[in-house]
């Protein structure tokens, strides 16, 4: 492949922007070589400046659910961007997506609509904070819930791929709030919950992990901490920005039958726009600015194209089958791959939840804690990477990061992706005998 054209990109590009990107991972800095740059994407494909072609397992990471530029999304927008662009002041799309979100996730009552991810995780942990009047924070190990200041200890995603263990930057006092604890480990959360349960203010969690590889909960797990939450008090936050609308319609709490105190969304939510949003109980959404004291605002918060591009795709998403037909393709995806790597003799194996998967090279049966993603052989992912990107297919450029499948990766996608596998692991097991 040439890449002639990314490569002169990426050098104008380190001279003004922080390593060349505008957010951490996506620079190939772990995988090793340099990323490249998107002229444009349709269905499942990317197409770079230099035009190859790629298949896309991490779709903006995550949000594009019904594949890149889908014509009513597209159409959505550009009837939308007729009548202006942003008006700082309410407009009519913004309710119907608060009247979406809630049909959709009956947990959420009320909804804040934000800008990101981040925004919404970092409102939440406020509203928890003041509704509560407690402090203390617990998160786990390898979660990761945007780049706030509360979040940033023992982070997943960037944080986890760059192993930097918390940020400077971040106040002692500030991360010394937040507790954490290590997914799907029962008896550690009750003893937290012992010690000082009556202190905390909230919980949030991945209820499956995207953010270091794909870990999906154990059977109760979710439960047990639900009812630890319930017990002293503290809100259970359910950070669905990945799994929102993805791994069932109305998310991993539909899927796994929880109910929590607040949940944050972004991704699917904005259709492929900067979009964020958090929701939960009218009792507790409603102490937010301005119907109660706890003050949280955006000058581009609801904006109604924004607003639009993600009410055409919570329209798609609701199509009967929609969820089951995305599972049946990750599950041939997956399925697919760890026969490639069981002939090629490589230490292998997978994880799905809906349409997120997790790609692990490990010897184990099945990889559902942090400690066992991390012990993974890092470097043999790195090389699956390249090659696989060689043969044109893009998966996320980390071992911590999960992949994502759209209804646009049809049998002949997955046909394809699985063929390029069976000779990236070919390539991988000669190099698994040569480190020998
Ligand atoms: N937070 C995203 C990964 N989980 C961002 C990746 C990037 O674009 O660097």
């Amino acid at each position: 492949m040439n890449h002639e054209r990314s490569h002169a990109l990426f050098a104008r590009a380190r001279q003004r922007l922080p390593g060349g990107v505008n957010s951490p991972v996506r620079a190939f800095t772990s995988v090793g070589g340099e990323p490249f740059f998107v002229r444009r994407a349709d269905g499942p494909f990317l197409y770079d400046a230099d035009d190859n072609r790629y298949i896309d397992y991490v779709g903006s990471w995550g949000p594009m659910i019904v594949g890149h530029n889908h014509p009513r999304v597209r159409e959505a927008v550009e009837r939308a961007i007729r009548d202006g662009l942003s008006f700082g002041a309410p407009c009519p799309a913004e309710v119907a997506m608060a009247e979406t979100i809630a049909r959709l996730v009956p947990s959420c009552e009320m909804v804040r609509m934000v800008n990101s991810g981040t925004e919404a995780t970092l409102s939440a942990i406020r509203l928890a904070r003041g509704a509560t009047g407690r402090n203390r924070i617990v998160k786990f190990e390898g979660c990761y819930h945007g780049h706030g200041d509360s979040f940033l200890v023992k982070a997943g995603s960037g944080m986890l791929t760059f192993g930097v263990p918390t940020s400077p930057g971040v106040p002692a006092g500030l991360s010394e709030l937040t507790l954490t604890l290590t997914y799907n480990d029962f008896e550690g959360a009750t003893r937290l919950f012992d010690e000082c349960g009556d202190d905390i203010a909230s919980l949030i969690i991945e209820p499956v992990v995207g953010n270091a590889n794909c870990l999906p909960p154990r059977p109760g797990f979710l439960r047990h901490l639900r009812d630890l939450c319930s017990k002293h008090g503290a809100l259970l936050i359910f950070d669905e920005v990945m799994t929102g609308f993805r791994v069932a319609l109305g998310g991993a709490q539909a899927r796994f039958g929880i109910t929590p105190d607040l949940t944050t969304f972004g991704k699917i939510i904005g259709g492929g726009m900067p979009v964020g949003a958090y929701g939960g109980r009218a009792e507790l959404m409603s102490q937010i600015a301005p119907s109660g004291p706890i003050y949280q605002a955006g000058t581009l918060s609801g904006n109604p194209v924004a607003m639009a591009a993600g009410l055409a795709m919570l329209e798609l998403v609701q199509d009967p089958g929609f969820h089951d037909r995305l599972e049946v393709a990750a599950n041939a995806l997956c399925d697919g791959l760890e026969t490639e790597a069981r002939e090629a003799g490589v230490p292998f194996t997978t994880n799905r939840v809906g349409g997120m998967f997790g790609l692990f090279f490990s010897g184990d049966r099945k990889v559902d804690t942090y400690a066992q993603a991390v012990a993974c052989d890092i470097e043999a992912f790195n090389r699956f990477f390249h090659a696989m990107l060689e043969r044109g297919v893009f998966l996320a450029p980390s071992a911590f990061e999960a992949g994502f499948i759209s209804s646009m990766h049809d049998d002949d996608i997955i046909d394809l992706t699985i063929s390029a596998a069976r000779e990236a692991f070919k390539a991988a097991a000669k190099d698994l005998k040569a480190d020998r």
